[in-house]
C-alpha cells in the first residue's frame, strides 16, 4: 500500500524481501487408493487428489501429515462418484474422467490438467507444490503470454488481473480505495484464467493469510498459504460460464433475495432519529420516489450496544417499522460483532455465561476496542454460538424487521494491526485454531449465524442479509457493498471493475455506496452514479457523517428529476433482474457481467473495465467524468440497439455515443428480449411486458422467472418459469412461450404482452403458431396474450 512518506523507498528495502527457499515435495515414492481419489506419498510429503465432479479435481497437500481432507465452511458441495481410469507408468500417472485428463509425473510429483483430447489447462515446470518450515504452502502454475486473470472476489484496480498480485486478510480499508489498494473487506481466494477463450478456475481452501502472484514472474504465477493446508481446486471449464457454474457447485450459490432487496435502498451514517427517518420516508412519498429501504446505521442503538435501540432517538421503533411497512419501505438495522463489555447488559452476560466469546488459550476472554468501547467477540466458528447469535435477532424480528446489515466483521478493531489479536482461539467445533490460522472465515460465519437465525425467526420469509467481510460461499448468506469508498468520479468508474470481478468469483449480489461514502458528492456525480445504480444488482445510496447530504433532491430539481426517472427504471426492469437474480441462484452466474464473460472469443472485451452487460443481451457504457457527453462504446458482434433513442449500432467495432445528463447509454442486442413492467413505484408488480428487439435473422431463447417474491415456497417450485424463444427472418418473427412452472403457482401476470420494436416494413409475427395482427403503439407492435 502506498506509504506517506519517502522512507517507504529506502535503497536498502529491497534486501529485505526474502527469497523463495521452499522445499519441494519431492519423488513419488508410493500411490494408495483412498476416500475416492490416489493419495501420492512423495519424499517430503503426502498429497492427495480427490474428483469432486468429473470436471473438478481437489489436490490437498499437508507436510505435517497424511492430508486430511477437512473442508472449511465455504466448501458445500458432496463428493460425486466419478468414474476414473488410471494409467500408471514408471514416470507418470494418468488419470481420466469423462471431462479432463490429470497428469502427474512422478520425478519429482508435478500436477496437470488435460482435456480428453490433450489441451493443457493447468500445468507445472521446474517448480511445483512446496513449503517451509514455519507453515508456510505454496503452489507454482505455468503462465503464458495471452493468460488473463479475473476474480479474486472483491479488489479494486482494473478488471484483468495479470501483473498483480493479491493478499486476501480481511481488512478495513476507511481510505485510502486506490488500484493498488489491498487486502480490503473480502476474501476470495479464487480466481479464473482465460487463454484464448478457454476457461478454468483455481480455488484455494485456505482461511488464513493467502497471496497469489501473477506479477513477480513472466512465466510462473504462484498461490500461497501463511498456515493451513494447501488445498486447491482446479475447475476445468471450459467456457468462463462453466467455470463459474463449478465454483459455485463447490461454494454454493445465492438464494433468492426477497424482491423488496432488489429495489432502490436508502441510507446514511446515520439518520439518527425517528423523525428524521419518518421525514425521509414522507419526502420520498411526497416526491413519488420509490424507496424499498432505509437502513438505521450506529446511531440508532443505545451505546451502540447491539440488540437495543436508544430510547430517546428512538422511543418505538415497533411502530416506526409498521408505520414505515404500511408505506411499503423496510426498516434495515446495523449489527456489528462487538457486544459491549457491560455486565448489566444482557448480550454481554449470556455470551460470558454460556462462553460464546473469542478466548485466549490460557481461557481470558479476548477484548478489543470498537463502537461500543471495550467489547467482546463472538465464536462464530462454533455452531452453537450461531444458533445464540441468530436467535438474538428476534429482538429485531419480534419488530417486524426482515433484514439485517452486517458491518466491522473482518472484524475490524481500533488498534494498530486493525483486527483481532491472532493468537486468539477460535473453538471450531471443537478443533481449536488460532486467529491467524481462520481469520478470514469470521466475517462468513457472522453471516451464516445471522442469515440462517433470521430464516429461522421469520417462519418461511425470506431475509435480506447485506455483509461488508466475508468469505468464499459469502454468497449464501449475503449481498456484499464494497466499503468505504469515496464521492470521486475515480471510484464511480473503480466500482465497475470491482462489481464484475466479484461477479465471476461467485458473488453476484453486489454494488458500491451510490454517491460515494466519505467526502462531498455533487448533483453530477450522483446522478451519473444513480443512473449506474439503477443496474447494479444491489443499488443504495449510502454516505458518511458529516458529508453533505446526498439523498435524491439535495442538488436541485434537475438532477431529482433524472434520479427519479432513473430509479423508476430499475422498478421498470425488476423482471428482467428478478430473472437473472434466479439465474444465479441456479447456476451461479453473475447479473452485472464483464464482455468478457458472453464473448469469451472476442479478444477486445478482455480488459473491458468501463462498461459491463446486463444477463447475456443488454450493455452499459456509462458516462463517469465531470461533464463528459460523448463517450466511446465497444460493441460485440450483432447488432445494438440504443435502448432510448432506437439507433441501432453495428457491432465488433467501437462507435462514438453521444449522453447528456439525462441520459445512460444503455443498448439492447437485436433479434433478443427483455421483460419489464410498466409499474414504476413498487416492488409489487402485477404486469409483464416483453419486449421483443426484431430481427431479420438469428434465433435467441431466455426465460423469465417469477414467484411471490417474499417467502421460501420458491424451494419447493411454486414458480413461474416462462421459457420463450423467437426466430427471425426476413419477412417473419416467430415467438413462442411455454409456462415450465413445476408446481401450480397462481400467476400474478394473467395477461402479458410482447411488444415488438424495429419491425422491419412486411414481417409478419406470429405467437405459439398463430399470426397475429396486434395494435400499433408508439414502442411498436403490441399483442397480448394469456399466460
Ligand atoms: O468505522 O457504521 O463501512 O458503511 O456507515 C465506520 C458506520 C463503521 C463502516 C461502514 C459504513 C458505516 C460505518 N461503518
Amino acid at each position: 500500500m502506498l506509504e506517506d512518506t519517502s522512507f517507504a523507498i529506502h535503497p536498502g528495502q529491497n534486501q529485505a524481501m526474502e527469497n523463495g527457499s521452499y522445499r519441494d515435495v519431492g519423488t513419488v515414492k508410493s500411490i494408495q487408493k483412498r476416500d475416492g481419489g490416489l493419495t501420492f506419498i512423495c519424499d517430503e510429503a503426502d498429497i492427495h487428489l480427490q474428483f469432486y465432479r468429473s470436471d473438478i479435481v481437489r489436490v490437498v497437500m499437508n507436510q505435517r501429515d497424511i492430508p486430511d481432507l477437512e473442508s472449511t465452511p465455504a466448501v458445500v458441495a458432496a463428493l460425486e462418484s466419478v468414474n476414473v481410469d488410471i494409467e500408471e507408468t514408471d514416470s507418470r500417472v494418468l488419470v481420466t474422467t469423462n471431462r479432463l485428463v490429470v497428469s502427474v509425473s512422478k520425478q519429482p510429483f508435478r500436477f496437470s490438467v488435460l482435456t480428453p483430447d490433450g489441451q493443457v489447462i493447468v500445468s507445472e515446470g521446474d517448480r511445483g507444490i512446496g513449503f517451509k518450515e514455519n507453515g508456510e504452502v505454496i503452489c507454482y502454475k505455468k503462465m503464458e503470454p495471452e493468460d488473463r486473470f479475473y476474480g479474486f472476489g472483491e479488489k479494486s484496480g482494473f478488471l484483468d488481473k495479470r501483473g498483480e498480485t493479491y493478499t486476501m486478510w480481511n481488512t478495513d480499508v476507511y481510505a485510502p480505495h486506490n488500484p493498488e489498494t489491498d487486502p480490503l473487506y473480502q476474501s476470495i481466494p479464487y480466481f479464473m484464467a482465460l487463454r484464448n477463450g478457454r476457461a478454468y478456475g483455481i480455488y484455494f481452501d485456505n482461511p488464513s493469510k493467502t497471496t497469489f502472484d501473477m506479477k513477480t514472474e513472466q512465466e510462473v504465477y504462484s498461490f500461497k498459504g501463511d498456515s493451513g493446508k494447501l488445498d486447491y481446486y482446479v475447475f476445468a471449464g471450459e467456457g468462463p460460464k462453466d467455470v463459474i457454474e463449478q465454483y459455485t457447485h463447490i461454494t454454493g450459490r445465492m438464494p433468492l433475495p426477497p424482491k423488496w432487496a432488489i429495489g432502490y435502498h436508502q441510507s446514511r451514517y446515520s439518520y439518527e432519529s425517528e423523525e428524521e427517518v419518518r421525514a425521509l420516508a414522507n419526502t420520498f412519498k411526497e416526491k413519488g420516489i420509490p424507496l424499498d429501504v432505509i437502513y438505521l446505521d450506529i446511531h440508532y442503538m443505545d451505546e451502540y450496544r447491539v440488540f437495543t435501540f436508544d430510547k430517546d432517538r428512538f422511543p418505538n421503533p415497533k411502530k416506526l417499522v409498521q408505520d414505515l411497512r404500511e408505506e411499503g419501505i423496510r426498516v434495515v438495522p446495523i449489527v456489528d460483532p462487538g457486544v459491549k463489555k457491560d455486565p448489566e447488559y444482557l448480550a454481554y452476560q449470556e455470551g460470558v455465561r454460556n462462553d460464546h466469546f473469542c478466548k485466549y488459550l490460557e481461557g481470558d476472554i479476548y477484548f478489543g476496542d470498537v463502537w461500543p468501547g471495550t467489547s467482546a467477540f463472538p465464536d462464530f466458528t462454533d455452531e452453537r454460538t450461531q444458533k445464540w447469535w441468530g436467535k438474538m435477532h428476534e429482538f429485531y424480528t419480534d419488530l417486524g424487521i426482515e433484514g439485517i446489515w452486517n458491518d466491522m466483521n473482518e472484524p475490524a478493531v481500533f488498534n494498530e494491526t486493525k483486527t483481532m489479536d491472532t493468537s486468539v482461539i477460535h473453538k471450531n467445533d471443537g478443533d481449536p485454531k488460532t486467529h491467524r490460522q481462520l481469520h478470514n472465515l469470521y466475517g462468513l460465519l457472522m453471516g451464516k449465524a445471522t442469515y440462517e437465525g433470521m430464516e429461522r425467526n421469520l417462519n418461511g420469509k425470506r431475509p435480506f442479509l447485506l455483509t461488508r467481510a466475508g468469505f468464499a460461499g459469502v454468497q449464501r448468506f449475503a449481498s456484499v457493498w464494497t466499503g468505504d469508498n469515496r464521492s470521486f468520479w475515480e471510484h464511480l468508474q473503480m466500482s465497475l471493475p470491482m462489481c464484475m470481478n466479484l461477479g465471476l468469483s461467485g458473488v453476484a449480489f453486489t454494488g458500491p455506496d451510490v454517491g460515494g461514502f466519505a467526502h462531498d458528492t455533487n448533483g453530477e456525480l450522483l446522478t451519473r452514479w444513480t443512473q449506474v445504480g439503477a443496474f447494479t444488482p444491489y443499488f443504495r445510496n449510502h454516505s458518511a457523517i458529516g458529508t453533505l447530504y446526498q439523498e435524491p433532491w439535495q442538488f436541485g430539481e434537475k438532477y431529482e428529476a433524472i434520479m427519479k426517472r432513473y430509479i423508476e427504471l430499475r422498478y421498470e426492469w425488476l423482471p428482467q433482474l428478478y430473472s437473472l437474480f434466479h439465474e444465479a441462484h441456479t447456476k451461479g452466474l453473475p447479473i452485472m457481467r464483464p464482455l468478457m464473460l458472453e464473448y469469451p472469443r472476442d479478444a477486445k472485451t478482455y480488459a473491458i473495465h468501463d462498461q459491463f452487460m446486463i444477463g447475456d443481451n443488454t450493455l452499459i457504457a456509462p458516462i463517469m467524468q465531470p461533464e463528459v457527453t460523448d463517450r466511446a462504446v465497444y460493441f460485440p458482434e450483432g447488432e445494438w440497439i440504443d435502448y432510448f433513442s432506437g439507433k441501432v449500432y453495428e457491432g465488433g467495432t467501437t462507435h462514438l455515443v453521444h449522453a447528456e445528463l439525462d441520459t445512460l447509454p444503455l443498448f439492447i442486442k437485436r433479434g433478443t428480449l427483455i421483460a419489464q413492467s410498466p409499474i414504476r413505484t413498487k416492488t409489487e408488480q402485477k404486469e409483464l411486458e416483453l419486449h421483443v428487439y426484431a430481427h431479420t435473422k438469428g434465433s435467441y431463447n431466455s426465460s423469465v422467472y417469477d414467484d411471490d417474491g417474499e417467502t421460501t415456497n420458491y424451494y419447493s417450485g411454486e414458480a413461474m418459469k416462462l421459457n420463450l424463444s423467437i426466430q427471425c427472418k426476413d419477412h417473419q418473427i416467430a415467438i413462442s412461450y411455454r409456462n415450465d412452472n413445476e408446481m401450480e403457482w397462481p400467476l400474478p401476470y394473467k395477461k402479458c404482452s410482447f411488444i415488438l420494436h424495429g419491425l422491419v416494413d412486411d414481417q409478419q409475427v406470429w405467437v405459439n403458431g398463430e399470426r397475429q395482427s396486434g395494435v400499433w403503439t408508439e414502442q411498436g407492435l403490441k399483442v397480448e396474450v394469456t399466460i
